[in-house]
């Protein structure tokens, strides 16, 4: 049997070892321009697009079509898409499974919704792979999967959150005065996978102990953490190390978003995925 993960471009994967894996490409919509957010899009142009152009900018998800050519040949996908509550990505992928299955009898798609994104769902996606590598049947995987999905957070710091409300993703008035002095807003994905701000800081250096001091109540005790950043290499590492001044044993790991994330999480902002209780 072949088994296959398969997640859209907002987890910021291009590749994943010993298993097979597929991107799907969410696009940014620059005037004229698509930019297609797979392994060739040069982000530095389309960054300069998006300080340039004076337009209206936006997004748009996978095609069901650009699902199925995604899940290939195999037997059973395990499917993670973006919020559902801000992206037709999932609903995208769920019309994918159905046809998918229907033309391929005996062939299983899962679909997880991360009701997050970025580096949550990287974290799935890596439980996942080791699931694959350890052997285990589909069915199992699932429950597994579905258990650990209800143990990993989101939280951000943005340094804006003008294309968010541009596009109808938060209102607009949460949008005033962030970037401006270094504030930074910092949230959460929340339960039902929208954006939930909960502090406003200044400067990378508070938010990112606010970000702390949240995991800890949701009893973060070491677990697992992805941070991905905006042109923010610096600010990644500090996130970093103010998680390891506490927990100094933490696997953790850092990588820069590809567009979709850059897009949405403006330049400087930080994103930090994690296990907890
Ligand atoms: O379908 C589309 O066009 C994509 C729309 C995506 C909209 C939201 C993207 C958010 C990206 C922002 C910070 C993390 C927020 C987590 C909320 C669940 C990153």
């Amino acid at each position: 049997m072949r088994y296959r993960i398969v997640a859209d471009s907002s987890a910021d994967l291009l590749t994943v070892n010993d298993v097979e894996f597929a991107s799907v490409p969410l696009h940014i919509i620059v005037g004229e321009q698509d930019f297609i957010d797979d392994a060739k899009v040069d982000l530095a142009a389309m960054q300069h697009a998006l300080d340039t152009y004076k337009g209206k900018t936006s997004t748009a998800c996978p095609s069901p079509e650009e699902w199925i050519n995604a899940f290939g040949e195999a037997d059973v996908v395990f499917c993670v898409t973006i919020t559902s509550n801000l992206s037709g990505a999932c609903a995208s992928a769920n019309i994918a499974k159905k046809m998918y299955e229907e033309e391929n009898p005996g062939k299983t798609v899962y679909v997880y919704d991360s009701l997050s994104t970025g580096p949550e769902m990287a974290l799935l996606v890596e439980k996942l792979r080791k699931l694959i590598l350890a052997g285990k049947p589909h069915e199992e995987i699932h429950d597994v999967v579905t258990e650990y999905k209800k143990h990993t957070y989101l939280y951000f710091s943005l340094a804006s959150l003008n294309n968010l409300a541009r596009n109808g993703r938060v209102n607009p008035i949460l949008a005033k005065g962030i970037g401006l002095l270094g504030i930074r807003v910092v949230g959460r994905a929340s339960e039902e996978g929208t954006l939930q701000p909960l502090d406003k800081s200044r400067g990378d250096k508070k938010a990112f102990q606010c970000i702390l001091k949240h995991m800890k109540k949701h009893q973060y005790g070491g677990g697992k953490v992805i941070i991905s950043h905006n042109c923010n290499e610096a600010g990644a590492e500090e996130m970093a190390a103010v998680i390891r001044s506490e927990f100094p044993q933490v696997e953790l790991s850092m990588h820069g978003m590809r567009g979709l994330c850059s897009y949405y999480a403006e330049p400087q902002s930080v994103l930090v995925g994690f296990e907890a209780e």
